[in-house]
């Protein structure tokens, strides 16, 4: 398969521009692309892996991939895509935002100058940041009609609402950074989202004109869930690629939750396995759904690309514990992580009894009823069942040095941190 039969068969590939003389040039030799990503936020989320992967499969298909920090643009705000104006970030969050989304970006491509073609990233900064008003709307402007600009979707979908000159002009900047790339690095093509659409068009349109060569875009599908709900969030909140924001084992989780129904979709968007194994695990998802070896392999793969294989042993870790109720044998980091999302208290006397942890954490609503949970054998406490009513916090030992994890029933886990 190359590349473009590739993405085809991923779904992968929305809209294209000037196919035919696509696939000859591909076929030709390495094409220099790029795909920009605007600092607006302090992290990328999975939403954002499709773009930056794809980058990858053209690297892999010997093609030269650059990403691009709009550190310009981020001061402006695309409109694309989005119903309400945006409100502008300081320079300095601009410039801090750059910087985690630059070194996010270049976790997945190949800079080694030891290869034939190495991977670039570049910011528009560079270039946006010093042009005078007057050469632009002399140079860049006057290529463009207002007709033309209203007419594109992102800002036409405004006209209602209203749009700031600001947002308005922002196409004209996208359509420079392709021209710039033209010019400096014989880019010849940009990738992006749909949403993404007509300012890659706008590029097209500007190279066209200043410099009668053709050029070619490509946009990716916006990824939907057979459900209807929106991907990418996991309780309402975003996926991100930092750790920080999102563990491992989260990451994991998120994943592994995949329905039926998208599984092998999100195999073939997200991972780099060849199309025999996606197809095999296909039949296993039909023959014997209830084992989820598919979500497995997904959550598996992505975590161990996102996060590297020690994430992924530790996410397994983690799972498989919660899932034997064998608390134990994790380490502290392990539980911090575990239980992030469980109800946690801290305890400033290791005095108390299991009674008191109970109703303190409020796994139980009172001291009677905390009994009576201990007695009929509802309680453990780091795994193991505890029926002793006199119990003490001294007694039952700690994990990872500060931790005692309490579970009332089958689920319901609520951590103690002892403060002292
Ligand atoms: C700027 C200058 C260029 C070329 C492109 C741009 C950015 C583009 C844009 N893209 C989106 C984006 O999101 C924020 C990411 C970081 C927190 O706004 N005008 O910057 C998304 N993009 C990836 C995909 C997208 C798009 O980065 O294209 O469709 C999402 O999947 O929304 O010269």
């Amino acid at each position: 398969m190359n590349i473009l039969e590739d993405l085809e068969y991923r779904g992968l590939i929305y809209q294209t521009a000037n196919r035919e003389e696509l696939e000859k040039k591909l076929a030709e030799g390495p094409v220099t692309l790029y795909i920009g990503f605007d600092p607006t936020a302090d992290s990328l989320h999975i939403g954002h892996l499709l773009p930056i992967l794809t980058l990858r499969r053209f690297q892999q298909a010997g093609h030269l991939p650059i990403a691009l920090v709009g550190g310009g643009t981020g001061m402006i705000g695309d409109p694309s895509g989005r119903s309400t104006e945006r409100v502008l970030n300081s320079a300095d969050v601009v410039k801090g935002f750059s910087e985690t989304i630059r070194g996010q970006l270049s976790r997945y491509l190949d800079f080694s100058e030891a290869r034939q073609n190495p991977a670039r990233l570049v910011n528009n900064y560079d270039w946006l940041g010093s042009i005078s008003l007057i050469d632009f709307l002399r140079d860049v402007g006057k290529n463009f009609t207002v007709n033309y600009m209203l007419a594109k979707d992102s800002v036409d979908s405004r006209m209602a609402a209203g749009i700031s000159f600001t947002e308005f002009s922002y196409m004209i900047l996208q359509a420079y950074d392709f021209y710039q790339l033209n010019e400096r690095m014989d880019c010849s093509l940009q990738l992006g989202g749909s949403d993404q659409w007509g300012n890659i068009t706008a590029g097209l349109d500007l190279i066209g004109k200043q410099s009668g060569k053709q050029a070619f875009g490509i946009t990716m599908p916006l990824i939907t869930k057979s459900d209807g709900t929106k991907f990418g969030k996991s309780a309402g909140n975003a996926v991100w690629l930092d750790p920080e924001k999102t563990s491992p084992y989260q990451f994991y989780q998120f994943w592994v939750n995949t329905d039926d129904l998208d599984v092998i979709k999100f195999l073939k968007y997200f991972t780099f396995l060849p199309a025999e194994e996606i197809s095999r695990l296909e039949g296993a998802v039909a023959s014997e759904p209830e084992k989820r070896e598919a979500q497995k392999v997904l959550a598996a793969e992505m975590t161990r690309l996102v996060h590297g294989e020690e994430a992924l042993t530790s996410a397994l870790r983690i799972t498989q514990a919660l899932f034997s109720g064998n608390v134990r044998e994790l380490s502290r980091e392990e539980v911090e992580e575990a239980f992030k999302d469980v109800p946690s208290t801290e305890v400033a006397n290791a005095e108390l009894s299991l009674v008191d942890l109970l109703v303190e954490t409020k796994a139980a609503p009172s001291k009677r009823q905390a009994r009576q949970d201990i007695e009929s054998g509802a309680v453990s406490v780091n795994g193991e069942k505890v029926t002793q009513v006199d119990a003490t916090a001294a007694g039952l030992g700690r994990i990872g040095g500060d931790y005692l994890i309490l579970r009332r029933g089958k689920k319901n886990y609520f951590l103690v941190r002892f403060a002292d």
